[in-house]
């Protein structure tokens, strides 16, 4: 056991509340009757345990009071078993509370001789959580959730509905996800086909923010990233400002997309086959613009 904030305060055995089975079980305070609220970080440590691929630790947990169930707690690795890194962590609100519910982290990363906790922490004057249960076991390796990577994004004028909107286009994901979430403005998502790697999205004036993952069978991805490193893309659809810009015609073209986002190699736009375009190139002035047009 380490009692990281130094309390006195730690996990402990007990008989007194109702375990998952048997009798006993562990608990850790985060508000103590005699002392008022506690701040816990108190690390339940294993012997040490060979990890391999596909290591998975099951653990059960519950709050001992239906009416203080916000205990943080979270599942820690370390080499040296001093140094810990938590991995996984969970909020016990997210669960009907006072019934007891299963909580898996995957450990099969951490190959080779390690220690794991579990850890009580970032969280404050509730009452107990208890722990039961805990089990490790080789599972499957569970697929790796890639995020799309390179999303940029570009204000577009479609020519023939006279109309602006935004251009998003990303890089496929290592596997091909089933499909991608795409978040704007936090209020709403679009979903789009997993073979897909661009999306154009219609738009009034506005600030508009981004935000993509890949969903896989089992997992959602992170957000996608920016060749900036941003997990979300702003973007400003403005036409008093740029309208005069965008009605420059292109005079030389840098590249042309279908409208699935596949980049068209080598081919004059005026030889294009009918569909539907997204034209990007310089104008007069120099300025690096995008239109859809329909051939
Ligand atoms: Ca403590
Ligand atoms: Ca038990």
């Amino acid at each position: 056991m380490i009692d990281a904030d130094g309390d006195g305060n730690n996990w402990d055995l007990t008989h007194y509340v109702p375990a998952h089975t048997g009798a006993n079980s562990m608990y850790s305070y985060s508000y103590d009757n005699a002392v008022g609220a506690l701040t816990p970080d108190n690390y339940m440590v294993t012997p040490m345990v060979e990890l391999v691929p596909g290591s998975t630790l099951s653990l059960w947990a519950s709050t001992q009071d239906v009416n203080f169930p916000a205990e943080h707690f979270g599942v820690a690795v370390s080499a040296d078993g001093e140094n810990f890194t938590t991995i996984a962590e969970w909020d016990l609100t997210a669960k009907v509370a006072g019934e007891w519910h299963e909580y898996i982290a995957y450990v099969g990363d951490y190959e080779g001789d390690m220690y794991l906790a579990i850890r009580h922490f970032n969280c404050t004057n509730q009452f107990m959580i208890k722990v039961d249960d805990v089990t490790l076991y080789v599972g499957d390796v569970p697929e790796p959730c890639y995020a799309p990577p390179n999303l940029t994004g570009e204000v577009v004028y479609d020519d023939e509905a006279a109309s602006y909107g935004v251009q998003l286009s990303w890089d496929m994901p290592e596997n091909q996800p089933l499909y991608y979430n795409l978040y704007v403005n936090d209020t709403e998502i679009i979903e789009i086909e997993g073979g897909l790697t661009s999306y154009f999205d219609m738009r009034e004036d506005g600030t508009y923010i981004y935000r993509l993952t890949a969903v896989y069978e089992g997992c959602e991805s992170d957000y996608a990233l920016t060749p900036d490193g941003n997990d979300y893309l702003e973007i400003i659809v403005d036409t008093e400002s740029v309208g005069e810009l965008y009605a420059e015609e292109i005079v030389t073209v840098t590249a042309v997309y279908n409208v699935n986002g596949q980049r068209i190699g080598s081919v004059a736009v005026e030889d294009l086959p009918k569909g539907v375009y997204i034209v990007q190139g310089v104008t007069e002035n120099g300025k690096t613009i995008a239109k859809k047009i329909v051939k």
